[in-house]
């Protein structure tokens, strides 16, 4: 028996955003985020600023592991706008990898070409196909054209481990400036290769990403959260914090944070008829998306 206090996992992508993001290594989904959101993500960032001594209007500004930081943003953990979409691809094991807000005003520095994780041996050497970290992206500022402080990427350069560009500025012929008005969001698999346009308007882009990756990678802007903040979670965000002590239950995460989500299609904690009964929820394996439609692919007609 499932119990009712457990949620169903939010929609993540169709078929049709799947085959793209797959192929080309980002999606861009525009009027995602309602205004009154915009206004509040927006408000957060100004209230974070203000409080924060380091800031200066003139010069480029981040903040991390800012679930912590503001109400507003702390509901962005398990947020059913994203949240399915990096549930389809590390299912049970979903974890918040970083969560930043970034404000880049007209003249601030910008970042090099560069993929996203790990250097000296990339993730994607380990797993060619399915990208170890995802980052969400809310746009909250309109970039109607480049020199905007954009992100600028190279779709399709996933698979790609070197790149005669890396470390430098200079504009790839390959290369998408993404021009997207607010209330955009974006989803990029962090292997793709990505830079940052000079901002040479007069809007101050704010923007904020949220990452994820598997409960078993080091998340980038943590080690463990703050005991008391953890109190004033729902479950499933107190989960996809994962602030294990233990180290290894990153790997295998104790049974009361099973399911994390109920299956969209059958509403089910488990999948059905693999597991002999005795076997423990949290020690079954739980199919994601791409493994069912391979199944489906595979059954004869
Ligand atoms: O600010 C951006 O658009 C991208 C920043 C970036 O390069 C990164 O977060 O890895």
């Amino acid at each position: 028996m499932t119990d009712a206090n457990y949620r169903i996992a939010p929609p993540g992508f169709t078929p049709q955003q799947r085959e793209q993001f797959d192929r080309e290594g980002y999606l861009v989904i525009k009027n995602a985020i309602a205004e009154d959101d915009i206004a509040r993500y927006l408000d957060a960032i100004d209230r974070c600023t203000a409080n924060d001594p380091k800031f200066k209007p003139d010069a480029f500004h981040a903040r991390e592991n800012i679930v912590e930081l503001d109400p507003v943003f702390t509901e962005l953990i398990d947020h059913a706008r994203h949240v399915g979409y990096v549930y389809d691809f590390y299912g049970e094991l979903l974890k918040m990898h970083l969560s930043q807000f970034f404000v880049r005003p007209p003249g601030g520095a910008h970042n090099l070409w560069h993929p996203d994780g790990a250097r000296a041996v990339p993730y994607s050497v380990f797993s060619p196909s399915l990208p170890m970290q995802i980052k969400v992206g809310l746009w909250l500022t309109d970039l109607p054209r480049a020199k905007m402080g954009n992100i600028v990427i190279r779709p399709g350069s996933q698979h790609e481990q070197y790149f005669e560009g890396y470390d430098t500025h200079d504009s790839a012929p390959d290369e998408l400036v993404l021009c997207v008005p607010r209330g955009t969001m974006t989803l990029l698999n962090c292997n793709v290769w990505h830079r940052v346009e000079p901002n040479e308007s007069d809007v101050v882009r704010k923007n904020i990403f949220l990452a994820y990756c598997p409960s078993w990678i080091v998340a980038a802007d943590r080690l463990q959260n703050d005991a008391e903040w953890l109190q004033t979670l729902n479950r499933e965000q107190r989960i996809i914090m994962r602030s294990y002590a233990y180290a290894y239950d990153h790997t295998k995460p104790p049974a009361s944070d099973f399911p994390l989500f109920l299956d969209r299609e059958t509403g089910l904690d488990h999948d059905a008829d693999l597991y002999h009964e005795r076997v423990a929820l949290h020690r079954r394996k739980r199919r994601l998306p791409h493994e069912k439609q391979q199944e489906r692919a595979a059954a004869p007609v």
